[in-house]
């Protein structure tokens, strides 16, 4: 949020995102500074949302925007850090700076928001802050004690050490930094989070940042409009009214808005869908498929719309060149009867990300035999999209050449069938093997090794420089000097 020089100007709390490498944690020290138990809601302790939170210290409030550490979740790491006023940068002591950590820096630097250093987990044995200091001194983030300006503490969300100390740093650079917002101003700001609640419709969580909202109010996004019907406060208590720097939810939206669209109130619906028209873009990239290529098609319902570009990010890395993966859908909300309808008619599969299959969908499902999984961690999700693609590659049928037999001599002559012998004149050849008979370097007709002999005795394989008999069964009646190409048919483990 950049400083406001208007007339209307008031003090507003600040906006401070919480950034780190992945279980560095960033909720932990949420949870210990508002005991909001948020670690214990997530699915193995894992952040895959924004979740924005406020707390009072001192009888002064703070916004806190906490960000998943997964590298899948850069967009939204960027996005939290041009939304807020203040970076804090998590560090566990005793692990120092990992790719995420200097992908923070990164996403601070370029939103030009001051940043504080939490060095957290200083109960941990091995704990070494000063390394980690040095670390960061090599990334060019100087911290005070290192001769730099940048603020650092030292924290334990497990013992609740420096937590204190954190909040009045957060406080001090607010002061410094005397953070405005321009009440006179039209409302506007930024969507933090949005999803389907299947009972409450597009349910939005988002951060004002001038102005003032009201119920009744028409707010209009790139991608959607709607009346504000309900509006709460972060932990779900109905108010009428809210003021920059809170983070608010927001019931009434036609549809769930995207995470990191701004939003603006308007006089009436008709204006906003206007204004906005032209705005509107697709969620996902059409993709140009080469003729004859393989595809996995999938149909993906998440939970919220910051999921799909999570996921879309992680799949992106999946290797491409043999299947390719095509998204058909990604929606929010829980799997139903449509979407089983269309994996039908697509040979589809249906994924779910933190949403379960409605009844109606899974009995469909169940008697069409369309595959319906569903997850809560996005590396699973990954990991078992992978595999489908594998499946894909390992049920290609693959021609497996073996070797060429020259015909010395024919022993006998029957319908379909003969015994000839021949010499083994490059790789090997076995009982079974497929044949194309070859005269004067053109392909003649094709059959199989019936039978295999060496030295009068049956046997599976023969290896180039030997002579053998074979039992030969063929559509063409193969003559001396004929060239056989032997060859196999497997089915290979595929490899992406
Ligand atoms: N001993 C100790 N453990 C901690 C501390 N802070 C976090 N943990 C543990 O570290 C693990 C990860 O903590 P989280 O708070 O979930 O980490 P996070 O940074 O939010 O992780 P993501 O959201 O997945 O990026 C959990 O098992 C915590 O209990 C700490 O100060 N000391
Ligand atoms: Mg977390």
């Amino acid at each position: 949020m950049a400083k406001e020089k208007g007339k209307k100007l008031v003090d507003r709390s600040p906006v401070v995102v919480i950034l780190g490498h992945v279980d560095h944690g960033k909720s932990s020290i949420l949870e210990k500074i508002k005991d909001l138990k948020i670690t214990e809601k997530e699915s193995g302790g894992i952040t895959q949302h924004i979740g924005a939170y406020e707390v009072e210290h001192q009888g002064k409030k703070i916004t806190f925007i906490d960000t998943p550490g997964h590298e899948a979740f850069s967009a939204m790491r960027s996005r939290g850090a041009k939304v807020a006023d203040i970076a804090v940068l998590v560090i566990a002591a005793e692990e120092g700076i990992k790719p995420q950590t200097k992908e923070a820096v990164s996403h601070i630097k370029k939103a030009g928001i001051p940043m504080i250093i939490a060095i957290n987990k200083m109960d941990k044995p091995g704990a070494d802050p000063e390394k980690v200091k040095r670390e960061l001194s090599v990334q060019d983030v100087l911290v005070e004690s290192m001769g730099g300006k940048i603020p650092s503490v030292e924290t334990s969300a497990e013992t609740g050490k420096g937590i204190d100390e954190l909040l009045e740093l957060i406080l001090l650079v607010a002061e410094i930094e005397d953070f405005k917002a321009d009440v006179s101003k039209p409302a506007e700001g930024v969507i933090v989070e949005s999803y389907l609640d299947s009972q409450r419709g597009p349910t939005t969580t988002l951060i004002l940042q001038n102005g003032t909202l009201k119920r009744g109010d028409i707010l209009g996004t790139s991608s959607v409009v709607g009346k504000i019907r309900i509006m709460e406060d972060f932990q779900g208590k109905a108010i009428e009214k809210a003021l920059p720097s809170i983070p608010v939810v927001v019931l009434g939206f036609e549809s769930a808005p995207g995470v990191g669209e701004k939003f603006k109130v308007f006089d009436n619906i008709e204006t906003a869908k206007k204004e906005m028209e032209g705005f509107l873009k697709p969620v996902l990239e059409p993709l140009t498929i080469e003729p004859g290529q393989r595809v996995l098609n999938i149909i993906l319902k998440v939970d919220v719309l910051g999921s799909v570009e999570a996921i879309e990010e992680v799949l992106k890395e999946l290797p491409q060149e043999k299947v390719v993966l095509k998204i058909l859908k990604a929606e929010v909300g829980e799997i139903n009867e449509s979407d089983v309808k269309l994996a039908i008619g697509s040979k589809a599969k249906v994924i779910g990300f933190r949403v379960k299959a409605d009844l109606s969908a899974q009995n469909l499902a169940e008697k069409e035999k369309i595959k319906i999984i569903c997850f809560e961690v996005i590396y699973e999700l990954a990991q078992a999209v992978r595999d489908l693609l594998e499946k894909r590659v390992s049920s290609e049928i693959v021609r497996v050449d073996l070797g060429k037999i020259k015909i010395l001599e024919i022993f006998l002559t029957e319908k379909n069938r003969q015994i000839i012998g021949g010499k083994v004149i490059d790789g090997e050849v076995k009982r079974g093997a497929s044949l194309e008979v070859y005269r004067n370097e053109e392909k003649v007709g094709q059959g199989k090794i019936a039978k295999l002999q060496k030295e009068k005795k049956e046997i599976g394989e023969v290896s180039k420089g030997a002579e053998c008999g074979i039992l030969y069964q063929g559509d063409i009646e193969v003559e001396e000097g004929d060239i056989l190409h032997a060859y196999i048919k497997e089915s290979k483990k595929g490899e992406l």
